[in-house]
């Protein structure tokens, strides 16, 4: 994007590759449209995936989605990128003209040997045959890989072999590849490692709450060493306890249902008050994770009467962790390795005044806790 000065930077997917047969253990085009919407929601705002050539089904012409985008965009310059690989024998795709007519081509090089003289002598022959603007795009930060050697390497990981696949991967994509079971991959959910745990759950969050989870985790995982609870647990709490955080209404409501979790009228209109339940239902009856990890994720958005040490943990460290910036915060970064009930409590206050001022009714845990806290430091 930075190279060609795009303002804009949309990922298509198709539906069905013209020049070549997909094996049969592949995505589905619903599958490679939500990894190219992760890689897009990752890249920022400026970039987006697209389902036109899903939405059109048969074979994905090139060409038919230029004139389209071209159609959609008039006044814009088109770049199609592309692998240099596709860029040497681009002349042989269907119907090249129509895709030059409407959009320049921008070839993606890995290595200082992709841009040598073939490039040139293949740029020459695009321009005098098809009037081509052609560029080349140079990536030398993105690891030389083949998709097919990836797609193995994905598989070997399950097959006892010594390899990593992470290290050519965006984090969530790598999390859906997992939970799909997708390229002969073989992760049992309820039994993943802590960084299969953690991709699996970064795959369902938006790009930009990484940051925020990453940040729990770390703190989650002080504080119980220092308060004496098992560590382990509290990291696997904090990677999973915004997983659902981005789900609708109606899918929270189906999932508290479907577990035989039940709410109050508050609870039923309220997303952010169901993400806590359903990021618990996910723990236990997805990723096979025990009763107290169960129990800290349910109630870290408004607490409840009679936590334990390792929910306080949980609460305290969404609440604190390096990323949250509020009034306050330093003070309860202070309280919270001298008195969790201190730290609590000023959580508490700090929440239920926040929601008064917005208007927001305050849940009965929420007020329930509270009370119990004030109870006790009488
Ligand atoms: O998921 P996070 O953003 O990391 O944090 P969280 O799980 O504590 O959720 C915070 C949200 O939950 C915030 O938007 C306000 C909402 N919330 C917390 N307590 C109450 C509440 N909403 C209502 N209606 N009542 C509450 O008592
Ligand atoms: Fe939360
Ligand atoms: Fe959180």
């Amino acid at each position: 994007m930075q190279q060609l000065e795009l303002d804009r930077l949309i990922i298509i997917p198709d539906f069905e590759p013209p020049h070549k047969g997909l094996s049969s253990d592949t995505a589905s085009p619903q599958q490679r449209l939500e990894m190219a919407a992760l890689m897009a929601d990752g890249l920022g705002p400026r970039a987006e995936a697209s389902d036109m050539e899903l939405k059109r089904e048969g074979k994905s012409y090139t060409a038919d989605t230029v004139e389209e985008l071209h159609e959609m965009f008039p006044d814009d310059e088109l770049w199609w990128l592309m692998g240099t690989d596709m860029f040497l024998t681009v002349q042989n795709w269907y119907q090249p003209e129509r895709i030059f007519r409407y959009a320049g081509l921008a070839a993606f090089s890995r290595s200082h040997d992709d841009t040598g003289e073939m490039f040139e002598e293949q740029s020459r022959y695009l321009s005098e045959r098809f009037h081509a603007r052609t560029t080349i795009v140079s990536l030398p930060q993105v690891r030389e890989i083949a998709s097919r050697d990836l797609r193995r390497m994905l598989a070997a990981e399950w097959n006892g072999g010594n390899v990593d696949p992470a290290e050519y991967l965006y984090q969530p994509i790598y999390g859906y590849i997992l939970k799909e079971g997708l390229f002969g991959t073989k992760a049992d959910l309820k039994n993943l490692s802590d960084k299969h745990l953690r991709a699996v759950s970064y795959s369902m969050v938006r790009a930009k709450r990484l940051r925020h989870i990453k940040g729990t985790e770390e703190t989650a995982v002080a504080l119980a060493k220092f308060w004496g609870v098992d560590p382990d647990k509290a990291r696997r709490a904090a990677i999973l306890h915004d997983c659902t955080k981005y789900w609708e209404l109606g899918p929270q409501v189906e999932t508290c249902d479907k577990y035989g979790i039940e709410l109050d009228e508050l609870e039923r209109e309220s997303a952010k008050l169901l993400h806590s339940k359903t990021g618990a239902a996910m723990a236990k009856y997805v990723f096979g994770e025990p009763d107290d990890v169960y129990d800290a994720i349910f109630c870290h958005t408004t607490g409840k009467p009679g936590m334990t040490t390792f929910d306080k943990i949980l609460y305290l460290a969404d609440y604190m962790e390096p990323n949250r910036d509020f009034d306050g915060v330093e003070e309860m970064r202070r309280l919270v390795w001298e008195d969790l009930d201190q730290a609590m409590l000023l959580g508490l206050e700090m929440n239920v005044e926040d929601l008064q001022g917005r208007g927001v009714p305050i849940h009965r845990n929420t007020q329930g806790t509270l009370d119990e806290l004030r109870g006790r430091s009488q």
